[in-house]
């Protein structure tokens, strides 16, 4: 195995450069909505640096952004779209990390390497966007039916690529996928240690509930008469520990992360609750038996209410998704290469794009740290020496594929 000579200085200077393109000036975080001003000058960056590395900058049509190596290559990559008050790290560490390894490779004559930043993984207008219809897992006319929270459509968003894009790169280019990504949860830095290697991604439901009741006023209308909306939102939420405690581990998560209230205004009983419920499970069968809960507990509660009470389902599906085993078994030689017994085998809570790249090519992925578990805030953080020790894993790894 010839090492591939990666250039650390180089690399973090690169995470930086990212960095500013949408960075909040009061903290290392970013701004970088998939398709916003500050996503596409990100991309325009790192195609520029693609080409410098030497490879083909593509655009596909729904803006995933490929830095390609003439024939068959190994696929490094993640994406570069953040949430709206993102992580510097989230996404854009991966990316980073492939730009520097298929670029140093290419400078060595080392192993063929391509790169890419798939877009909308943070969910502006669906889950997984890019990937998913690169995956065949998203028809392109059910993500162009995407609409962001905002109004903008996919298919509007995705126009300003017009004339830019090229057609999907074939996946049977690739050989393999690997994604470094930082864990965005407590455990490695708890523990000390340095490297994930991942077993497996969990899968991801997620519906809208839409709660009728009775807007009216808040001065005249007797508690007992009220058909509030918010109040029955909050009876589903505080009901659903109760209901789940005897299907759920310690690794379910369950979410209620947007609720909108109608008319919302302080002296009206609100006559209308929208709101996302996500649930998250490294088992299908489980995440199966939260859905019949949660359908359930809805019927009971709008029997109890007279209220009605709706759930679409929004996401397409996001099922638990295993990493290749040889590929672990690899990441695994690689940390101990490089963090000797500074590294440990784990599931990931957080969905990657690797999920929806499992169904075209074996995949793998690699965790570094995240300071306090903390991510999808501005106050995301990773030691630098963590982020090198990453990428020397992913770049040992990368070698030992060839
Ligand atoms: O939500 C997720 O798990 C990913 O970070 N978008
Ligand atoms: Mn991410
Ligand atoms: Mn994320």
């Amino acid at each position: 195995m010839t090492p591939i000579p990666v250039d650390s200085a180089r690399f973090l200077a690169d995470l930086h450069a990212l960095r500013a393109i949408g960075g909040d000036s009061a903290s290392k975080g970013v701004r970088r909505r998939a398709f916003s001003a500050e996503d596409l000058a990100a991309r325009d960056w790192l195609a520029e640096k693609m080409a410098a590395a030497g490879l083909e900058p593509r655009f596909d049509p729904v803006g995933n952004l490929f830095g390609l190596t003439p024939g068959r290559s190994l696929l490094l990559g993640s994406h570069s779209d953040t949430q709206p008050e993102g992580g510097w790290l989230d996404g854009a560490l991966g990316v980073v990390a492939a730009l520097e390894i298929a670029r140093a490779s290419r400078a060595a004559g080392g192993p063929p390497i391509s790169v890419v930043s798939f877009q909308d993984e943070e969910g502006r207008f669906g889950a997984l966007t890019g990937s998913s219809v690169w995956a065949g897992k998203l028809s392109l006319a059910a993500a162009d039916a995407l609409v962001a929270a905002d109004g903008m459509s996919f298919a509007d968003a995705r126009a300003v690529l017009a004339g830019r894009s090229g057609d999907f790169v074939d996946p049977a280019r690739f050989s393999a996928f690997l994604e470094m990504h930082i864990e965005q949860g407590p455990v490695l830095d708890l523990a000390g240690e340095a490297i994930g290697v991942v077993t497996g991604i969990v899968g991801l439901r997620q519906v809208q509930i839409t709660i009728t009741g009775q807007q009216n006023h808040a001065g005249t209308t007797p508690m007992a008469h009220r058909r509030d909306a918010f109040t029955v939102a909050a009876r589903i939420a505080t009901a659903l520990p109760e209901r789940f405690a005897n299907i759920v581990t310690p690794q379910s998560v369950w979410t209620i992360g947007h609720i909108a209230l109608h008319p919302g205004a302080a002296s009206v009983v609100p006559g209308r609750a929208s709101f996302s419920l996500q649930w998250r499970d490294i088992d299908s069968d489980r995440l199966d038996r939260m859905e019949a809960t949660i359908m359930a507990l809805l019927d009971d509660i709008a029997a109890d209410t007279g209220c009605e009470i709706s759930a679409k389902r929004l996401r397409h599906d996001l099922s638990p998704m295993p990493m290749d085993l040889s590929l672990q078994a690899i990441l695994a030689q690689a940390a101990q290469a490089v963090a000797p017994d500074r590294w440990r085998m784990m599931p990931s809570g957080a969905l990657h794009d690797a999920s929806n790249v499992a169904a075209l090519m074996p995949v793998g992925m690699v965790f570094v740290p995240s300071i306090g578990g903390i991510s999808h805030a501005f106050d995301e953080d990773t030691g630098e020496a963590d982020l090198v020790t990453g990428l020397q894993v992913l770049a040992d790894a990368a070698a030992r594929i060839g």
